[in-house]
């Protein structure tokens, strides 16, 4: 399936094959791949090219290696729509997945400057500190820690904070939730996050800070959340 005549780079057309065979289901998350010499051998060609495509393939996240084990097919991105302000929970259910949460704490702590500023309440109101990991299929996907005013927000619970905040403030305290600011970077994994996410050592991740405002302009949160680079994608539609 080599062309050695096409004007496309060799590595490219076996680039382009791999992520042909994942997408039709040949390749299989987490399939251990042919090695390097049984690619050379089956098309002829140079052990340093068919390293090349399979380097860019691990780079562009299709693909992952195991040190002593070999390559392995990636599992799929999850790519999310960043037009809408939507939750977590509506995102998973929106893909057909179940989410949840792991609840690693909870408390009311007094505002920071910082948070006071992002909130737009005194210094020292009470706010709450909500820190969760957000699964999909029992799959560590992201950790969050929410900041909310605990006077805007009253009686929140575990309970409450394991289904979706979301619907709590919408459905129960009847607040409309209604524009957000987003901030993306890309940073490399906490220790806090690697053991959180089941992630190895030095992995990127997305950081994500959201601050989220009610139909009247009042704060409602604000979020700092560490995505898994190797399992999120962003798409954005841009007009002009
Ligand atoms: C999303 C939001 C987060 C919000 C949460 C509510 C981002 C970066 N973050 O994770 O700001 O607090 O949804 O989810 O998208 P819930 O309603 O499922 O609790």
């Amino acid at each position: 399936m080599i062309d050695k005549n096409s004007p496309l780079p060799i590595y490219f057309q076996i680039e382009e094959q791999i992520k042909r065979q994942i997408e039709n289901g040949e390749f299989q998350a987490h399939n251990a791949l042919p090695s390097e010499r049984e690619y050379a051998e089956q098309f002829e060609i140079s052990r340093m090219t068919v390293r090349q495509a399979i380097n860019n393939l691990v780079n562009d996240g299709y693909l992952y290696r195991q040190k002593g084990r070999g390559t392995f097919v990636a599992d799929k991105k999850l790519e999310q729509q960043l037009n809408g302000l939507t939750s977590f929970t509506e995102d998973m259910k929106a893909r057909g997945l179940n989410p949840s949460s792991r609840l690693l704490s909870f408390e009311i702590i007094p505002a920071t400057k910082k948070i006071a500023n992002e909130l737009h309440i005194s210094l020292y109101a009470p706010v709450y500190e909500i820190k969760r990991i957000r699964l999909a299929d029992d799959v560590p996907m992201a950790l969050e820690t929410v900041y909310m005013s605990a006077n805007l927000i009253k009686g929140l619970t575990e309970e409450i904070i394991n289904l979706s905040l979301y619907q709590y403030v919408e459905n129960y305290v009847k607040l409309k939730i209604d524009y957000a600011t987003q901030t993306l970077e890309s940073s490399i994994a906490s220790d806090l996050e690697i053991a959180h996410l089941a992630i190895p050592k030095h992995s990127p991740i997305l950081f994500i800070q959201r601050n989220t405002y009610l139909i009247d302009g009042t704060p409602l949160e604000f979020v700092r959340s560490a995505y898994r680079a190797d399992r999120y994608k962003f798409t954005i539609t841009i007009n002009r």
